[in-house]
């Protein structure tokens, strides 16, 4: 019998600074992701969405963090969707599936990190050309999406409340892949991090073949499985114009496939692949639907579709 994996469409915008991405659930199922993740022979169930609150009926800043300085927009908003999110991230695992979650901006991940690490010890690879490693205090936008992973790490949590932490995400089993826009105090931070970080220079200087190995020999070690966060912006905006924060100078459209491709094939040895999210896809800055699709073909690859 294969292997079910159960799509959760997230589909929020309280993290981002730009309205759109709440869209991208639809967009990525309306370009074929079903058929796409039956080529790649895994069964398809999809959940459908959770439900969320339009961003245009919620106030950003009740509930911010109260000390100067701290700056945490939607809070609430967010916590109220990772809560639901981790419940139903956790539930898939346990009934034997992957689950694979559809943002929404990037503040989904903390409930995606949450439910996959409730119950096992965990690592992370983090395809992003961000860090999203700021925390209420470094942030300079007071974006959620830019906190994730410090959030689920347990620094200086959101509005001072667990509902963040990840209790099984090992900070030495983090690894960043294609960074190449970190703010000031986020970059002290990821250094000072146990985790480890490739930028894209690493990237031109060794390879992806190279990078991606040593990621998932990092990620893995000593883990039960991985959380694989997929930020569309990690890609070249040529190949993914669709994204509220794009940046020049990222993975080329095979980098990207061949990076998912070796994910899948740890997978395929360690049964390894825990969950996964495809986030920040934003259909109102999209070219006919282009990064929707991209990120249906590179969930493809992730998860066992192959080329022969
Ligand atoms: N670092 C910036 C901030 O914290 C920008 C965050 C980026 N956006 C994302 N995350 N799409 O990957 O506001
Ligand atoms: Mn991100
Ligand atoms: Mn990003
Ligand atoms: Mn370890």
């Amino acid at each position: 019998m294969s292997r079910e994996v159960r799509i959760i469409g997230a589909p929020t915008d309280y993290g981002a600074n730009r309205r759109g991405v709440d869209m991208g659930p639809s967009a990525i199922r309306y370009a074929g992701l079903a058929d796409e993740l039956t080529a790649a022979g895994v069964d398809v169930v999809d959940t459908g969405d959770l439900l969320v609150p339009t961003a245009e009926t919620r106030d950003p800043t009740v509930d911010e963090p109260e000390e100067e300085g701290r700056k945490a927009k939607f809070v609430r908003e967010v916590e109220d969707v990772s809560l639901r999110l981790a419940d139903q991230v956790a539930e898939a695992i346990d009934e034997g599936g992957v689950p694979l979650v559809l943002g929404g901006d990037h503040s989904v991940a903390i409930g995606c990190l949450s439910g996959s690490s409730r119950d096992a010890d965990i690592g992370a690879i983090w395809f992003d050309a961000h860090g999203d490693y700021n925390t209420p205090e470094t942030s300079p936008s007071g974006n959620i999406h830019g906190m994730p992973l410090a959030a689920a790490l347990g620094y200086r949590d959101l509005a001072d409340v667990e509902w963040a932490n990840a209790p099984g995400l090992s900070e030495e089993n983090v690894v960043w892949v294609g960074l190449r826009s970190l703010d000031e105090a986020e970059r002290e931070g990821i250094r000072e991090s146990e985790g480890t970080a490739f930028t894209m220079s690493d990237i031109d200087e060794h390879g992806m073949s190279e990078i991606i190995d040593r990621a998932l020999e990092i990620a893995t070690d000593g883990v039960d499985g991985i959380h694989v966060s997929l930020d569309l912006d990690w890609l070249d905006p040529n190949e993914a114009p669709g994204v509220g924060t794009p940046v020049h100078g990222g993975a080329t459209y095979r980098e990207a496939h061949y990076a998912l491709e070796r994910v899948a094939e740890y997978d395929e040895r360690h049964d390894g692949l825990r969950s996964m999210d495809v986030v920040e896809v934003n259909p109102v800055l999209d070219e006919h639907n282009q990064t929707a699709k991209l990120a249906t073909e590179l969930a493809a690859s992730a998860l066992g579709k192959r080329i022969l």
